[in-house]
């Protein structure tokens, strides 16, 4: 199981270090007087210039084109919210957004049924940020129905497409097309390529969040810069956002290296201090690839949402990835064998040959990236075991040797280039 937030390398336990507080005290992590004081500084999202906003005063239809043309033109660089998106949730609804997708709005004895009261959950506690293994969705169920809570707990890593409820749910339409990895196996010859060599899709797509008042998730990337789609049915969220600008993600790097992380608000290390966004019932939100986020509950919420590779931002996937190395991300924390998804990327569009100048960016980078990881797997004469893992992650099955592929997919590139620039000009 892929856990979506990382443990941090040292651990504080703020619980006993607050002997002295009395128990509703010490549940209150210490960064949400921070969160909120930030949140009291913000009047209002609705005229901010770095998200793009659909809500009750958009009076004409909104669809999937209009979406992907939004994304289209943006790159994806903007967090999108769309409010009112969800028809499952007639309280908010508003009539004019037409997006194609299916969250099921049930109550939490529901959606207990519905993943199965066995299964195993991992939640959080809100104090440590430390994951505990010790639950199933029955207790849990319980947990989250009472009014009463020990502590201040948090599932946010539990995924459920192999389930009833993940049968029901439908990813948004616009983020399927734009999935890179669903793109792999929805070309039948390179999809059956995959699952004859037992490669099988990451399951990141079907998350379900459930989270009481007074949740916290401290400031993070998600998994491999994945953008997200996050759709609440129930509850109050509320994000602080960082753009990933080289300041700010120097400002990360350092601050999840440093001892003190734990004591450290984020954004007073930063010179900008991020955007504040409500997550509402029925709101649909867009997170752009390797955006620094923090999250507060402010009612009790239920959200599902998913995570994805997309072909706009693979250099920031990359980045990502080189971020995780540097920090020390341990691979429970990380995307499902992202490596070996590089490789077959590149081989994917090796095999297509990219028709657009997306595309053709894409197979770049991915390309690029590959070349400098193994110029370094060669010239390492040390036989670590990062070595043997960066080669255990090359599907040799599918692409030969990985050198004699790289200089085909370099040879490529400049042969793919000319045809599109071609075209590009003519256009
Ligand atoms: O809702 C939360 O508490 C955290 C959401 C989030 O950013 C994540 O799961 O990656
Ligand atoms: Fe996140």
């Amino acid at each position: 199981m892929t856990l979506r937030r990382s443990n941090r390398a040292t651990r504080i336990d703020y619980a006993a270090l607050n002997e002295s507080h009395i128990i509703h005290e010490r549940n209150v992590h210490p960064h949400i007087p921070e969160f909120q004081k930030f949140a009291k500084s913000q009047i209002s999202n609705s005229n901010n210039n770095d998200i793009i906003l659909i809500d009750e005063n958009y009076n004409t239809k909104f669809t999937d084109d209009n979406l992907a043309k939004i994304i289209e033109t943006t790159k994806l660089s903007k967090p999108i919210l769309i409010r009112g998106a969800n028809p499952q949730v007639p309280e908010t609804y508003n009539e004019n957004i037409k997006l194609n997708f299916n969250i099921p709005n049930y109550n939490i004895e529901k959606y207990t049924q519905l993943i199965g009261s066995n299964v195993k959950v991992p939640v959080m506690d809100t104090m440590t940020q430390n994951n505990s293994r010790n639950w199933d969705m029955l207790k849990w169920c319980n947990y989250f129905s009472s009014e009463t809570h020990d502590k201040i707990r948090n599932v946010i890593s539990l995924e459920i497409s192999q389930t009833k409820l993940g049968s029901q749910i439908n990813v948004p339409r616009v983020v399927e097309n734009i999935d890179i990895i669903r793109e792999l196996y929805n070309d039948p010859k390179f999809a059956k390529l995959l699952l004859e060599n037992e490669i099988d899709p990451p399951k990141v797509q079907k998350y379900i969040l459930m989270s009481v008042r007074n949740c916290f998730t401290d400031f993070h990337i998600d998994f491999a810069g994945t953008s997200v789609y996050y759709s609440l049915v129930k509850g109050h969220k509320q994000f602080i956002l960082l753009p990933p600008t080289n300041d700010n993600l120097r400002a990360y790097k350092a601050w999840c290296l440093s001892d003190i992380q734990q004591h450290l608000w984020f954004p007073s290390t930063v010179k900008n201090n991020g955007i504040l966004i409500d997550v509402k019932p029925g709101d649909l939100l867009l997170l752009p690839s390797l955006w620094i986020h923090a999250v507060h509950t402010l009612d009790d919420s239920i959200i599902i949402g998913g995570n994805f590779l997309n072909a706009h931002s693979l250099d920031n996937h990359i980045r990502a990835h080189k971020l995780e190395t540097e920090t020390c991300v341990p691979d429970q924390f990380r995307f499902p064998n992202l490596l070996r998804f590089m490789w077959l990327i590149a081989y994917y569009y090796y095999l297509k040959k990219p028709t657009n100048e997306l595309e053709l960016n894409a197979y770049k980078s991915v390309v690029n990236f590959l070349n400098d990881e193994w110029l370094f797997v060669k010239n390492s004469n040390l036989k670590r075991g990062a070595i043997t893992k960066l080669k255990a992650a090359v599907p040799r099955n599918i692409i030969g040797d990985p050198q004699e592929f790289l200089n085909l997919a370099n040879a490529s590139i400049d042969d793919e280039a000319e045809p599109i620039r071609k075209k590009i000009r003519k256009n």
